[in-house]
Order: structure tokens, then sequence, then C-alpha cells
């Protein structure tokens, strides 16, 4: 349900192609909120449908393509979204109920997955970072066109809240990685005191 308000948020940066929105949503808001491009287009299929985007045709060459524009009703529905109060979601990540079981694996197993953790929020880390500076320094071509579209006093409020988002986010992806770190040195301890080893 939250990926149409996910492309509501992008399209009211700027009207986009449905092509746009595919490389577009990867690059911005699809780190706040993860989908693959074959959610995305069926759901602005959807969103149309129920009258929160307006579309026009337009002439490229030989062919059209189909711009997509929120509407009135799709800026209401996203202002009412964003402004009923959000029931925080209960946990349910593999990882801990792996971590929580990791008895039954065999220790060269946990150790590789846990390296695993490492390698994937590291490199998650550095490109959550990556993206926040060039939201900081407005060098993003998502939010610049956005800017591009609003007047200068609202510039300031629209950046902060984004970088703010990307803070809580490059924050988690640093506890994971600490965390998936103290993983590997108890499967060490545990080792060495005898009590982890391959079963049978
Ligand atoms: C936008 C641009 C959003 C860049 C982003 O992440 C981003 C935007 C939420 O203007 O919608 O990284």
């Amino acid at each position: 349900m939250s990926l149409r308000y996910a492309l509501l948020s992008l399209l009211t940066g700027q009207p986009k192609t449905g092509y746009e929105i595919g490389k577009a949503f990867e690059s911005s808001v699809g780190h706040v909120w993860h989908a693959a491009d074959s959610q995305i287009y069926p759901e602005l299929r959807r969103m149309e449908a129920d009258g929160l985007l307006d579309c026009t045709e337009q002439a490229k060459g030989r062919t059209t393509r189909k711009v997509y524009a929120v509407s009135a009703a799709g800026e209401r529905a996203l202002r009412d979204w964003l402004s009923a109060p959000d029931r925080p979601v209960r946990s349910r990540d593999p990882q801990y109920l792996r971590a929580a079981y990791l008895e039954w694996a065999d220790p060269a197993a946990a150790r590789a997955q846990l390296e695993e953790y490492v390698r994937h929020y590291t490199e998650q880390r550095d490109l959550l970072r990556r993206t926040r500076d060039s939201l900081l320094d407005r060098s993003h071509p998502v939010l610049a066109a956005r800017l591009a579209r609003l007047p200068a006093e609202q510039h300031e409020a629209v950046v902060a809240f984004k970088a703010f988002a990307y803070a809580g986010m490059i924050r988690q992806a640093e506890e994971q990685v600490a965390w998936a770190r103290e993983g590997l040195t108890l499967i060490d301890e545990l080792e060495r005191s005898g009590v982890y080893a391959t079963a049978d």
C-alpha cells in the first residue's frame, strides 16, 4: 500500500514517463521504500484508474509516451496519508529470527551469513551516505528538478526532511554492521570454548 505513496511523493517533484519513474525511483525514494519495476508499473495503472494520477500522451518521434502527473485527488491522498497517524510495524526481519536460532546452523554457514550482512550493510551505508550528501549539496537530479519548481523559501524544509530520513537509515545500516560483527565475535568465542560446533 505504501508503494502508491512513494510514487505520489516522487511525482509531486515532477511529472514523468513510466521509464523515467523506474529510473528516478531507484535513485531516490526507492532508498526509503524499495520496490521492483514489476511492482511499479501495475501500481501506476491502478493509481491512474483510481484518479490519483493524470496521464497525458506526449509525442516522441514516431511513438507516444504516457506522462504521469499527480492529480488534485492524488495530492489530497498524499496529504491525508502524511497527516494520519502511522502505526509502527512490529519486527518481522528474518535476520533476527535466524540469529535467535543459530545453534541449528553449521558454524561455517553462520559465519558466512554474518559476513554477508557486514558486506551488504557496509555497501548500503555508503550508498545512503553518498545519496544524503547529494541531497545536502542539492546535486541529486531528482531533488534538483523538484526544487526548480518550488519557491526558494520552501527549499530548506524539502531538503531537511529528506536528509532526516537518510540519517535514520544510515544509523540503522551502521547498527546492522556493528551487530553482525558482534555475531562473528560471538561465534569465535563459542567455538573457542567448545560449545558451538558442526552437528554430527
Ligand atoms: C528525492 C530526491 C527523494 C532524492 C529522495 O529520497 C532522494 C525527491 C527520498 O526529491 O523526491 O534521494
